[in-house]
């Protein structure tokens, strides 16, 4: 058996039953702390409520865990040396005895190198602004397309070029769903005005259209898009004045890298206060209980 695996996950993975994978970079660089501990937790008791099984994926002293223990989630939401893992960064994370919260890039890899098919996150990365100078493209994209996995999260943060990152989707061959709505989601925002091909209503006719990517795609992943639940949005005027500030304190501080995403979601959170954490909390809960429903319906 794979030493990696939780035992929960373990035995959910054998019984053929329902699984949902989590990522934990939102656990060790997405949210403030202690709201990421208790998000971490919710969401595993969310996917259980919908009737599947968690497993937080991250990696702790070099050990590759699919399936953190309550303990593991502790460490990596509490502990103060934690990296944040891209798919690049496993090797080195492992060889060296790292400790960090994995990306949705390297926590889809992980998750179906582990057999799991679905993957619940809050927003996936992508083309960044100006990338076209910095090339500043997240490795999720790439990812993505040559895994066979379904992502579902509230689209992109809006600190991204999100037309550029659906064109890149387009590009990589990697279909889009939406689920319940005919717009791309802003991530705090319930929608982008951005049009999708396809929108589809039910876990079960996405559990469809999954079998049949799988049957007829390029082996690649699926990427479902489900807009934050009403009531959690952000006021859009409040949200794009904070966004702005933001991208100006960047720029001002020279952020690069892999540091930008971390940089900006804190620049975010500090000037629109609670309710921006709140949202987050809201649209990651519904996509895990999404997620949870998507992959009982692939099992059907
Ligand atoms: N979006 C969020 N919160 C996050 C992230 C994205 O709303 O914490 C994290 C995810 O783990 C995603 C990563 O995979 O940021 C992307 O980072 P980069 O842009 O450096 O690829
Ligand atoms: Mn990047």
């Amino acid at each position: 058996m794979d030493s990696t695996l939780g035992p929960d996950v373990a035995a959910a993975l054998a019984a053929g039953r329902a699984v949902v994978a989590l990522e934990s970079t939102i656990i060790t660089h997405g949210l403030p702390r202690p709201d990421n501990l208790t998000l971490a937790r919710r969401l595993e008791q969310v996917v259980r409520e919908a009737g599947a099984v968690p497993a937080t994926i991250g990696v702790l002293d070099g050990q590759v865990r699919v399936g953190l223990d309550a303990a593991g989630l502790a460490a990596l939401a509490e502990r103060r040396d934690v990296l944040k893992l891209s798919v690049r960064d496993l090797g080195p994370a492992v060889a060296t005895g790292g400790t960090g919260g994995t990306t949705v890039s390297a926590t889809a890899h992980l998750a179906a190198r582990a057999g799991i098919a679905v993957f619940a996150t809050g927003g996936l990365g992508g083309v960044h602004r100006g990338a076209a100078g910095t090339r500043d493209v997240s490795a999720d994209l790439d990812t993505l397309s040559r895994t066979p996995i379904t992502v579902v999260c509230s689209g992109v943060k809006s600190l991204l070029d999100v037309p550029g990152t659906l064109e890149q989707l387009e590009t990589l061959g990697v279909p889009v769903l939406g689920y319940r709505t005919d717009t791309f989601p802003g991530f705090y925002l319930a929608s982008t005005g951005l049009p999708l091909d396809w929108r589809l209503d039910d876990p079960a006719a996405v559990a469809d259209v999954i079998r049949a990517h799988r049957a007829v795609g390029t082996g690649g992943g699926v990427l479902v898009v489900n807009p934050v639940p009403v009531g959690a949005a952000l006021d859009p005027a409040a949200h794009d004045a904070a966004l702005e500030a933001a991208l100006g304190a960047a720029e001002h501080e020279g952020i690069r890298g892999k540091h930008v995403t971390p940089f900006l979601l804190a620049h975010l959170q500090q000037t629109l206060g609670p309710s921006a954490v709140a949202a987050n909390v809201a649209l990651v809960e519904s996509n895990a209980a999404l997620a949870a429903q998507i992959a009982q319906a692939l099992l059907g």
